[in-house]
C-alpha cells in the first residue's frame, strides 16, 4: 500500500518494533551465552593439583551446568524469543487488519463517490493526490492508511529539520482541508476530495465553443444555481478572473479567442472550474469545463493530447453549420457580415477523425471506452440564416405539433431533425462515423449568443439542457437535484 518512501514516522511495529525485537533476542543469547562463560571460568580456576577429588566433582559440576545452560537455557531462550516474535507479529497483524480495513473504507468511499482529482493544469487524474504538511511543506505522496499510521502520519520534516506534525491520513478525519498539489506536475490544487464532474467542449476553430461556455457558465451560476439556492464557490482566484472575463463577454454578446499556449509543455486547454456546495451534493461537486482551442484538432500537432478524454464524464463536440458548404450555400446571403466572418473553416470530417485519433492516444485504443462516454453533438449559432426554422424551437415545435405521431419530446425530436439536417446536407458519412463509434449520442441545436456577435448581451437558447442532459448521465445525485426543466419546453428522456 506504500510503496514509496514518505516523510513520515513509521508505526512502532513497522519500524522501531523490528529493532526492540532484534535487540531483545540477541540480548537474551547473549546472556545464555555468557552464563556459560562463567560455568567455562569456573573450570579453568580448579585446582586439579590440589584436591582432585573435589576437583573432578567441581568439573562434573560445572560440566553439566554448562550442558543444562546449553540445552535447556537454549530452549528456554528460543521459546522467549518465540514468544516475543509471536506477540510482535501478532501485534503487527492486528495492525496490519487495522489499518488494512481503514484503507479499504477510504478507497470504497473515494471510488463509490467517485472523488478523484483531475488536475486543472496538466489535466492528469489521481485518485489521492499530493499533500503537504501544514507545518513543514513535506510532500506526502501517499497520505493514506498504512505503515506509517493508521489514522494519522507523523511528519519527519522536508530535509531541513524535524517536524512532528500529525497530519489525517483518512477523508473523514480532516485530510481534505490540507493543501495539495498535483502529483503529476507539482501544480497547487484546491480540490479538497470533491466529486468532479468534466465537460471537455471540442470543436474546430471558430464554431462557438468559448460562446457555449460563456453562456452555460453565466446562466448555471446566476440562475440554474440561484433559482436552487446551490452554493458556487470559484476554484481559485485565476477562475475567478475567468469568471469575469465571461460576465463581461456575456453583456457584450462577444466572446475572446481561446489562446494556445505557446508553451509546448502546456496543454492548450483552460478549464473553467467551480464547486457547487448543496445538501443536494455530498461530498461538494467541483466543475471542470474545458475549452480547448480549435487549432487543436486542425494542427494535428502531435503533442497534443488532452489527458481529460481519459477520465472525462461526457464531451461536448461543437458543429458550425455554416462550415458545411451545402447550408453555407444555401444560407450565406442571409448572413450577417460578423456571421460571415466567424464561419468556422475547418472541414467537420477532419475534425471528428484527429479527435478520434486522440481520443484513442489517451485511451489506449479502448473502442469500448470510447464508445461509453457520453457525446452531445451540438448545431450551434442557429439564430443565424434559417436554421431556427430547420432545427430550432420553431421547427422542433412544429413538427411536435404536425400531428405525426412520434414526436411528443421535445428533445427527442430535435435529435431527430439535427440527424435529418446533416443528412439532407451531405454529411451522413460523419453522422454514421460517430453514431458507431459512441453508443450514447445525442444531437442537439443551439444558440450561445443567440444574436451576431457584438450586439448586445446574450441570450442563449439551448444551451443548457446539452450540459443538464450530460451532467445527469454522469451524476445520480444531480439527476435527482436537477430534474426539472429549467430551459425548455419538457423534460427530456435520458439514455
Ligand atoms: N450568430 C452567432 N454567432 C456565433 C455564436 N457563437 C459564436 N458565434 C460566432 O463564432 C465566432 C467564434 O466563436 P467562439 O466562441 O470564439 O469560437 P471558438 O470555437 O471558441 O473558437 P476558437 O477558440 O478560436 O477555437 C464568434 O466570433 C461569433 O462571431 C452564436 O450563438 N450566434
Ligand atoms: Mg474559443
Ligand atoms: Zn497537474
Ligand atoms: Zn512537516
Amino acid at each position: 500500500m506504500a510503496a514509496e518512501e514518505q516523510p513520515s514516522r513509521k508505526s512502532y511495529f513497522f519500524g522501531k518494533g523490528y529493532r526492540d525485537l532484534g535487540n531483545t533476542v540477541a540480548g537474551a543469547w547473549v546472556r545464555n551465552f555468557q552464563s556459560i562463560g562463567k560455568y567455562k571460568a569456573h573450570i579453568s580456576n580448579l585446582d586439579f593439583d590440589g584436591g582432585k577429588i573435589i576437583a573432578v566433582f567441581g568439573f562434573i559440576v560445572n560440566g553439566l551446568a554448562i550442558l543444562a545452560v546449553f540445552i535447556f537455557g537454549s530452549i528456554i531462550t528460543l521459546l522467549m524469543t518465540l514468544a516475543n516474535v509471536v506477540i510482535l507479529l501478532g501485534f503487527m497483524l492486528l495492525v496490519y487488519i487495522a489499518f488494512s480495513l481503514i484503507w479499504t473504507v477510504d478507497r470504497i468511499y473515494l471510488i463509490k463517490n467517485r472523488i478523484f482529482t483531475a488536475c486543472h493544469e496538466c489535466k492528469e487524474k489521481s485518485l489521492i493526490p499530493t499533500y503537504l504538511c501544514p507545518q513543514c511543506g513535506a510532500q506526502h505522496t501517499n497520505l493514506t492508511p498504512g505503515v506509517y499510521g493508521i489514522l494519522k502520519h507523523t511528519c519527519t520534516g522536508n530535509g531541513s529539520g524535524p517536524c512532528g506534525a500529525k497530519l489525517p491520513a483518512v477523508f473523514f478525519n480532516g485530510r481534505r482541508e490540507l493543501q495539495s498539489e498535483c502529483p503529476h506536475c507539482g501544480h497547487p490544487l484546491m480540490d479538497r476530495e470533491t466529486v468532479p464532474l468534466c465537460i471537455p467542449v471540442i470543436g474546430g476553430r471558430s464554431v462557438g465553443k468559448t460562446a457555449f461556455i460563456t453562456a452555460f457558465s453565466r446562466d448555471f451560476i446566476e440562475v440554474v444555481a440561484g433559482k436552487k439556492k446551490w452554493e458556487i464557490l470559484p476554484y481559485n482566484s485565476e477562475k475567478s478572473a475567468i469568471y469575469r472575463e465571461i460576465l463581461k463577454d456575456y453583456n457584450t454578446g462577444s466572446t475572446r479567442m481561446t489562446e494556445r499556449s505557446l508553451d509546448r509543455n502546456k496543454a492548450s486547454s483552460v478549464s473553467f472550474s467551480f464547486f457547487i456546495k448543496a445538501p443536494e451534493f455530498n461530498p461538494e461537486r467541483l466543475i471542470h469545463i474545458y475549452d480547448i482551442a480549435g487549432e487543436v484538432f486542425t494542427d494535428n500537432n502531435e503533442n497534443e493530447v488532452q489527458k481529460q478524454y481519459e477520465y472525462c464524464h461526457g464531451i461536448v463536440f461543437m458543429l458550425d453549420p455554416f462550415a458545411i458548404p451545402a447550408v453555407r450555400y444555401k444560407y450565406e446571403h442571409l448572413l450577417s457580415p460578423e456571421d460571415i466572418a466567424g464561419i468556422g473553416s475547418a472541414d467537420i470530417n477532419g475534425i471528428i477523425n484527429s479527435f478520434l485519433n486522440k481520443l484513442r492516444e489517451v485511451t489506449g485504443l479502448s473502442e469500448q471506452k470510447m464508445s461509453s462516454v457520453p457525446l452531445a453533438l451540438v448545431i450551434a449559432k442557429i439564430d443565424s440564416g434559417g436554421l431556427d426554422n430547420e432545427i430550432g424551437k420553431t421547427a422542433v415545435t412544429r413538427l411536435m405539433n404536425s400531428g405525426s405521431a412520434g414526436y411528443d419530446d421535445f428533445y427527442d425530436t430535435q435529435d431527430y431533425l439535427c440527424r435529418k439536417f446533416l443528412v439532407d446536407n451531405g454529411m451522413e458519412g460523419f453522422l454514421n462515423n460517430i453514431t458507431l463509434k459512441f453508443r450514447r449520442n445525442r444531437f442537439f441545436a443551439c444558440s450561445a449568443i443567440g444574436h451576431p456577435r457584438d450586439k448586445g448581451a446574450y441570450r442563449p437558447e439551448g444551451v443548457m439542457p446539452v450540459v443538464q442532459w450530460l451532467f445527469n448521465n454522469a451524476d445520480a445525485a444531480m439527476l435527482k437535484a436537477w430534474n426539472d426543466v429549467t430551459f425548455s419546453a419538457k423534460p427530456f428522456a435520458l439514455n
